[in-house]
Order: C-alpha cells, then structure tokens, then sequence
C-alpha cells in the first residue's frame, strides 16, 4: 500500500512535542495508541547511525501510562500480568505481558509501581484502559483507571546520561536500568528511568504537565549541541537488531507468550492472584508454533498475509507467516521476526523464501551467526 497523508481529528492526536518534530523535519508518522508517532526524520541509515554514535530525543509520546489509582491498584496490577509483581520496589519498572483469562497476550508494557498505590501500565499499541475497568468492575475493586496527562520522551543513543546530567542534574548517571527517579524540571517532578525502546542505552522523561513539553525539548536541544544531539525516533532497523518485540505486528491477541519467548517474564510458580495464570500453566509445554529469527540477503518478495505479515509457503502451503521486517545496516542483512510451527523447526534447520535461504535464529540474533 501507498502511504498517504493523514487526517488530523480527535482521533488521530498530536503531542505537546509536535511543533518541534514538525521543525525538525519529520518525514513520516504512524499512529501509535490514537497519537501520532514520528517514524523517520532523515533516511533510515542516517537516522540508525547516528542514534548508534550520538543521542537522539524521541517523542514516544504514544507510550501512553495506564493509572491505576487507589488501594486496589497492586491487586489489579497484578490480575492483569502474570509476571510476579510482589517484589517489584517503587520507582522501578518490570517488562510483562498482559493476558487474558485464555493466556493470550493483549500488551507488553512496562509496569511501574510509583507508590503503594499507584502503579502506571506504560503500554504498546492496544486499548489496556478497557480491559482494566473491565477488570474493575468484574471484581468490584477499588481503584480508579485512566490515562494521565503523561507524554514520555525517551534520550536514547551512548551520549544520553551526558546530556540527562545536564539537564536533570549528575543524579541521573546513578541511575540503573528499569529503576527512576523523581527528578524536577521547572519545578514540576517528573519519573525519570533508564529505559527506552533501543539498545543504544538511555533515559526516559515521564513528562507529565502538557504546558512544559516545549521548554523540556528545547532545553536538552540547547544542552546538548556539541553531543550533535537530534530529534529521532524508534527505529525497525535498530529494534530488529536488538531483539525487541513490538505488539502489534511480532504478536497479538491471538498468540501467547510462550510462542512470543516471553516464557522468562511469566512466573508460573509464583503465589499470586493472576487472571492468566491457570490458562497459562495449563498451556505450558503445549505450544505448537513460536517466533524466530530469520535473515537474508536482500528484502524477499512475499504475498501479504490476511493479518498484515506476510504468508510464508512451503511446497504451496501456507505454513507460518513474517511479521516484521528491516535491514541491518550493521550486518548487511534483511532480518526478520516469523511465526512458524515447531513441527516445521524440527525437521529442517533452514527455510527458504524467494529464492534465498535463511537459518533460524534467536531473538535477540546472534549476530557471530551472521557474519
Ligand atoms: N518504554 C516505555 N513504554 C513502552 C515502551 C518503552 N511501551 C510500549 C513498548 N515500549 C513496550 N514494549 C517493550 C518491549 C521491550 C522493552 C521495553 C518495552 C525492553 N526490553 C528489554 C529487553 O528486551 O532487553 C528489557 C526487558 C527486561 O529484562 O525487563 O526494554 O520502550 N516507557
């Protein structure tokens, strides 16, 4: 399909950052939770390799917080993940699907606990708001569930604990992965965390007053000139490379985390009041299918598949499907995420698409496999 411009309504919301991407030359959006999420500034190389050498401000605003307010809210909380949430400290963030009673996954978000009774659910691309107050209702909680005025924009790339230094104070280089500080800005406290939908390292600003969004951006602009700092945004050709899922398009609600490799953020042992979790043992071990890894020369010509991949044949059947996909600039290679059957893994140890054969591989690659 041919991209075409798109309509701006209530729908399709802008953020507090959208003046400032816009000037700094956007060139393409997708939509991300209702907002909009910028997705390319430069080409696709320059934009991955400077995130790699530099630091890029990202407007993940998209990244929308789920609150979950009130004495009920752990509870909750924990109804909705089957990662165990009972030592998870405050301030710190815990990456976990969320399930439904079948123990198919609904989000991915990352979970943080910001006192005893306020959790936020910092969710991918799905409306986990319902489900919550679905959730609310059905076991008559005490707990209030919306969506904060909360705009995240992430720092990412190896020169971003030197520019957050200088913005937020030295106390952010203290900070560990998944943990975060309540830091000041303007003297409006803000979460701030190591964290961020790359692997190039990085900081996330949970900012949360609409009116400040500008100042932030323009203050870490002005910050961070001789770091050749530059707006970005979360890129194929990176998260591929690093192995992170996106909602959406590597799974959905018609997959489980067993065949999305999420099996380490369940705990199916664990003492815990979960929605998922009787579904989820029972399905252990029984799984047919999952996600690898997959690597080629060039981009393959496939036939899209009904869901939005693209159908994998073999012998003129469908047998599993790719759904994500990019080149590795790193690597010289076209990577991609597919579902295919166990069945299929067992008995070959290669499948060949268009003319070109690729292993299997894990998620995250094993980039000694590629070169
Ligand atoms: N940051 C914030 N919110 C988000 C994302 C984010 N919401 C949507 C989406 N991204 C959620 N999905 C992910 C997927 C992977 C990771 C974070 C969010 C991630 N994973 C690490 C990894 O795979 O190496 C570590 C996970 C762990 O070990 O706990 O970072 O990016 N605010």
């Amino acid at each position: 399909m041919n991209s075409k411009l798109l309509s701006f309504n209530r729908r399709v919301r802008t953020t507090p950052y959208s003046d400032r991407v816009e000037q700094a030359g956007v060139t393409s959006y997708t939509v991300y939770n209702h907002m909009l999420l910028p997705t390319l500034f430069d080409t696709p190389e320059s934009d991955y390799w400077h995130l790699c050498q530099h630091v890029q401000v990202w407007d993940v605003s998209g990244q929308r917080q789920v609150e979950l307010n009130g004495p009920d809210a752990a509870k909750l909380a924990q109804l909705m993940t089957p990662r165990d949430l009972s030592k998870i400290e405050l301030l710190q963030g815990k990456y976990g699907p969320i399930c439904n009673a079948a123990g198919f996954i609904l989000n991915d978000p990352i979970i943080i606990k910001l006192t005893e009774d306020r959790f936020w659910l910092s969710v991918s691309d799905s409306d986990v708001k319902f489900f919550a107050q679905g959730l609310v209702q059905g076991y008559g909680l005490d707990v209030k569930v919306f969506e904060p005025d909360v705009c995240p924009l992430a720092v990412q790339g190896p020169k971003s604990e030197e520019l957050m230094a200088r913005v937020f104070g030295e106390k952010v280089r203290g900070i560990r992965f998944f943990k975060g500080e309540m830091l000041e800005f303007r003297g409006v406290e803000m979460y701030v965390a190591r964290s961020g939908w790359s692997k190039q390292g990085g900081f996330e600003i949970y900012m949360c007053d609409w009116s400040l969004g500008e100042a932030l951006w323009d203050e870490l602009f002005a910050n961070g000139e001789d770091l050749y700092v530059r707006s970005g945004c979360p890129q194929g050709n990176e998260r591929l490379e690093s192995g992170l899922l996106s909602y959406g398009n590597d799974m959905d609600e018609f997959d489980t985390p067993f065949e999305c490799g999420l099996d380490s953020y369940l705990d199916l042992d664990a003492d815990i009041e979960s929605l998922s979790l009787p579904a989820l043992k029972a399905m252990a071990g029984k799984q047919t299918r999952k996600l690898v890894g997959l690597a080629f020369d060039r981009s393959p010509h496939m036939q899209p598949s009904r869901l939005g991949g693209s159908d994998i044949e073999v012998d003129g059947e469908i047998i599993g499907e790719i759904r994500s996909q990019a080149w590795s600039f790193r690597y010289n290679k076209n990577l991609a995420i597919a579902m295919l059957p166990l069945t299929y893994l067992a008995k070959n140890d290669s499948i060949t698409i268009d003319g070109q054969t690729s292993l299997f591989h894990s998620i995250p690659f094993d980039f000694d496999q590629l070169v």
